[in-house]
């Protein structure tokens, strides 16, 4: 079945080979530059708000987590180092996950992830020859609910080279995705003072990313460190995320499933 997602193609008219270059080569430079481009409005306005209510939906299914965590997602920190390097440096994370397979098949937000020119314009900003498709049950479409207080803690994503995502629903308030970019070359290979200023909120250098419905981020997240700040007001933020992989075949890893989702696939 070719069924093709609802995407805003005025704006994005990704179908035409000559239109979805220049998207490509815009936002290429956008990521090169800042470590995440974004591309607003990039599903219909009422695609957007049929996917948020799906979700809504399934809310209650949802895993939540709760804990305190170092940036690198550790909740121990290193008792031989000073309290306040990066390590021991601990913030507060409360979110909820739905994994993929609560989402119906046909929805709009797997409609769009299977949907090949769409692949081809993800592979093309992140400088991929080609993408596939994470073939992990929970993983690859899954969407992140942020209620009134939630929030992430600052953090490095460990294992994808870029991490996409797209706005379902914002929040009336807070909820900012904010992004301090390189604050490390490689894991081990880190700017601490930068890094304590960013973890410590004295950072000048964090750039706070649209947050408006329908907005699509592709980021990388490995080595600039990124938050989503406190949510402020009775609107859940909901973040549907998409998980490519370079390879084909590539499925999660249970424990990480265990952890994430609360459950095995
Ligand atoms: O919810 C967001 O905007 C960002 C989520 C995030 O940090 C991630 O998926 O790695
Ligand atoms: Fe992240």
């Amino acid at each position: 079945m070719n069924v093709v997602p609802p995407i805003n193609f005025d704006l994005y008219p990704i179908e035409d080979a000559a239109a979805m270059a220049k998207i490509v080569a815009k936002s290429r430079e956008q990521l090169d530059r800042d470590q995440y481009c974004s591309l607003p409005g990039f599903l219909t306005d009422a695609a957007i708000k049929e996917a948020a209510a799906e979700i809504a939906s399934l809310k209650a299914q949802a895993n939540p987590a709760n804990s305190k965590r170092n940036c690198y997602l550790q909740r121990q920190g290193d008792p031989s180092l000073p309290p306040d390097h990066p390590r021991n440096i601990m913030h507060h994370a409360s979110y909820r996950m739905i994994a993929a397979d609560l989402l119906p098949a046909i929805s709009h937000l797997k409609t769009l992830y299977f949907w090949e020119p769409f692949q081809k314009m993800v592979a093309g900003i992140v400088g991929e020859e080609t993408l596939y498709p994470n073939e992990d049950p929970l993983q690859p479409v899954n969407v992140i609910c942020y209620a009134e207080r939630d929030q992430s803690a600052w953090h490095y994503d460990s294992t994808n080279a870029f991490t996409m995502t797209l706005m379902l629903q914002a929040a009336e308030a807070g909820g900012d995705f904010e992004m301090a970019p390189n604050t490390r070359v490689k894991p081990g290979d880190e700017d601490i003072p930068y890094m304590r200023e960013v973890l410590t909120g004295q950072s000048d250098q964090v750039k706070s990313v649209g947050r408006a419905p329908g907005e699509l981020t592709i980021f990388r997240g490995c080595n600039s460190l990124h938050r989503v700040s406190p949510v402020k007001g009775p609107r859940d933020r909901l973040m549907a995320v998409f998980v490519y992989e370079t390879m084909s075949g590539i499925k999660g890893d249970p424990e990480v499933n265990m952890t994430v989702y609360g459950r095995k696939a």
